[in-house]
């Protein structure tokens, strides 16, 4: 039996909650004789960290990153800082011949994300990235329909990213609003979500036009025109823009947190050749679907539940709820098969390098009123 000794980095804060239940689920179901030891939580300062470590039940706690991830005796590194830290602790552990999860966005900046995958592609150590919602148990069941040709070929990808965090005057974690830590704004930050689904289910998004709206908070007025939004350096607060993919399909995605009454509401469609499914987060064990094949006098969407004979699907019965926290516990469990067979963690430090691609490449063509190919996007 293996026993996987895990550190996390930036434990306090919002996903050193999930990913400290995740991990605490992960080895349930793994399935490999691997055993997970919560073994060291890091956080900024010492309170904190003692504090945190207590509350989520790891061994030990530290204040200091560079001191855990030098320890023999860690073989995972599980960092949840905000993005701006990401590449530097990544790097590190990497060099320390860890194994490393980095929550999304890999990095807010390409310079920083190339450097990521060029560290990940030269260590035999496994590397994966927290675009969690690819793999909640419906999600799956699209990439199997797409996969065994029940689909058929995609055509049309629409995708929305909506929270009301923004209209009600919130912050969530002070980063998320800052230039520099923040990233782009909403589109890395909620927008890396559906480009990377997009990614996964459709393919690589090879070009992009992109309209972005940016507020001032203290205002209670429209966006900000696109010279006003730059020179005060304003992170974005709204994007739409439209993708065409290399095979052919096409898509159009929105982001904000400007959206009263969104919560959190992840939502797709996606037309294909031989039919089109529907994907709500607030419904996230449900899909819709419809299929060319239907009988004529059956044609239209019905639900499928997802339940026991659903890859993913972790209950013997439908209809549990499972949600976030199943997620969590999902992609680190996947993680963890990656580290015992040997084999790459997905989505890969490349995958979300490539994410960050597309993330510029909106940017960039928000700026110029020009579609951005996104192969030509360099750091
Ligand atoms: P947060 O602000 O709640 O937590 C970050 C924690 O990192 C804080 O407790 C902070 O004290 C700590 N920290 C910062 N610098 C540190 C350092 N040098 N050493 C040790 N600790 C340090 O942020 P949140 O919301 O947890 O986000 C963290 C990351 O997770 C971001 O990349 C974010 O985009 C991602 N995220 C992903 C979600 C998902 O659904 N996949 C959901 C929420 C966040
Ligand atoms: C932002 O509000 C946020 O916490 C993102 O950072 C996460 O990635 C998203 O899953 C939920 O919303």
């Amino acid at each position: 039996m293996t026993e996987i000794k895990v550190a996390i980095i930036g434990g306090g804060g919002f996903m050193g909650y999930a990913h400290s239940l995740g991990w605490a689920l992960a080895p349930i179901t793994a399935d490999t004789g691997a055993t997970i030891r919560k073994a060291v939580l890091v956080e900024a300062d010492e309170d904190r960290a003692k504090a945190a470590a207590k509350r989520l039940n790891w061994d030990e706690w530290s204040a200091d990153w560079r001191e855990v991830i030098a320890r023999d005796d860690i073989d995972v590194v599980d960092i949840v800082t905000p993005p701006a830290s990401h590449a530097e602790i990544a790097i590190a552990a990497l060099a320390a011949g860890k194994h490393v999860f980095v929550e999304k966005p890999i990095t807010n900046d390409l310079a920083d994300a190339d450097l990521m995958q060029d560290a990940a592609e030269k260590s035999s150590a496994v590397s994966q990235v927290g675009f969690n919602y690819r793999h909640a148990a419906a999600i799956s069941f699209v990439k199997h329909m797409l996969d065994d040709g029940t689909l058929g070929h995609p055509l049309q990808f629409r995708a929305h990213y909506t929270q009301d965090v923004g209209a009600l005057g919130r912050v969530l974690s002070g980063w998320r609003a800052k230039k520099g830590a923040g990233g782009s704004g909403v589109t890395g930050d909620i927008g890396s979500h559906i480009i990377d689904l997009a990614s996964y289910l459709v393919g690589d998004i090879e070009s992009v036009t992109a309209i972005i709206g940016a507020k001032d908070p203290a205002e209670n007025s429209a966006w900000l025109s696109d010279d006003q939004r730059r020179e005060g350096q304003y992170l974005d607060d709204a994007a739409l823009w439209m993708t065409k993919f290399s095979n052919g399909a096409i898509g159009s995605f929105a982001a904000t947190v400007y959206a009263s009454g969104r919560k959190n509401r992840m939502f797709f469609e996606l037309e294909c050749t031989g039919g089109t499914v529907e994907f709500d987060w607030n419904h996230s064990d449900e899909i819709k679907l419809s299929l060319v094949s239907d009988k004529p006098d059956q044609q239209g969407f019905r639900t499928v539940s997802l339940n026991e004979n659903h890859e993913d699907y972790w209950y013997p019965l439908g209809g549990m709820g499972s949600g976030y926290i199943d997620d969590a516990a999902l992609q680190l469990q996947k993680f963890v098969r990656a580290i015992v067979e040997g084999r790459a963690g997905s989505p890969s430090f490349a995958d979300a390098t490539r994410t960050q691609r597309v993330i510029e490449a909106v940017m960039r063509s928000a700026d110029s009123h020009q579609w951005v190919n996104v192969d030509e996007v360099t750091a």
